[in-house]
C-alpha cells in the first residue's frame, strides 16, 4: 500500500504495520488531570479525538495491529524517579490524589484511555513509566514477535511522548509515520516544529501525513 505523505510517499503493508496511539488517557485529555494540573488548556487536545476515531475504525476494519500506551507508574512509585516527580513544581505531583484519582498511577480512573478510543480485545495496552513507549515496556519485543516493521503514530503530546516514542522507534529500525491531525500539543508552535523536524532532511525521523491520506489508502 502507498499513501501521500511528507517528505515523500509512504509505502507499507498492513500485515506488518501497527497503529500506535500514545497516551490518549484521561489525565492528559480531560479537565482535572495531570495536563490541567500543569496549567495547560486541555481542550486543544480533545479536538483530535474525532480524527483518531476515524483512523482507529478504518484500521480495525483492515485488521491491523493496534497498540495503546498510557503514561503510568506503579502505585508505590518505584518506577518514578524523584527527578520526574518533582520537576516543574506542579499543583499536583505524580502519585498525588486529584479529581480523577492518583495522578499518572496505573489503575486509577484518570489513567484510563478515554472512552472514545477505548481499546478492544486483542489490542495491546502498554503502561510506560517514561515518555518514550520503548523504555522499560517490552514494546519492541512485542512488535518484533509480530514482524511489525512500520508504525503509524498518533496521540499526545506531540513534542513530548509522541516525539520521544517516534525517535526511539526510528533508532530501532521502524519506518514511522506521524498522523498530523491525530497528534496535538498544549503548545501549537511545538506541534508545528515537531512535524517539521520529523520530516526534515529527507525524513530524518520519519514521515508525516494528514489522516485523510491514510483513509484514502485504506478505502
Ligand atoms: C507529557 C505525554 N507531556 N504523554 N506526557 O508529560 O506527552
Amino acid at each position: 500500500m502507498q499513501m501521500d505523505a511528507n517528505p515523500f510517499p509512504y509505502v507499507f503493508d498492513t500485515a506488518h504495520t501497527a497503529l500506535v496511539l500514545i497516551d490518549m488517557q484521561r489525565d492528559f485529555i480531560e479537565p482535572g488531570g495531570f495536563g490541567a494540573a500543569l496549567g495547560n488548556d486541555v481542550r486543544l487536545l480533545e479536538a483530535i479525538v474525532p480524527a483518531m476515531q476515524a483512523v482507529l475504525a478504518a484500521w480495525r476494519q483492515v485488521g491491523g495491529a493496534v497498540v495503546h500506551t498510557r503514561e503510568a507508574h506503579q502505585p508505590d512509585l518505584s518506577d518514578c524517579p524523584p527527578a520526574k516527580r518533582n520537576r516543574g513544581n506542579p499543583s499536583l505531583r505524580i502519585g498525588d490524589v486529584g479529581p480523577m484519582g492518583r495522578i499518572l498511577v496505573a489503575g486509577e480512573p484518570g489513567n484510563q484511555i478515554i472512552d472514545a478510543l477505548a481499546p478492544m480485545p486483542g489490542e495491546r495496552v502498554i503502561d510506560k513509566p517514561g515518555k518514550g513507549a520503548f523504555y522499560a515496556t517490552g514494546l519492541h519485543e512485542w512488535l518484533q514477535a509480530r514482524r511489525i516493521t512500520h508504525l503509524l503514530l498518533g496521540g499526545v503530546t506531540t513534542e513530548v511522548c509522541v516525539q520521544t516514542s517516534m525517535r526511539e522507534a526510528n533508532d530501532r529500525g521502524y519506518e514511522c509515520l506521524l498522523l498530523e491531525d491525530c497528534t496535538e500539543s498544549y503548545f501549537p508552535a511545538f506541534k508545528a516544529s515537531t512535524l517539521e523536524m520529523v520530516r526534515a532532511q529527507g525524513g530524518i525521523v520519519g514521515w508525516t501525513a494528514p489522516s485523510a491520506a491514510l483513509l484514502r489508502a485504506l478505502a
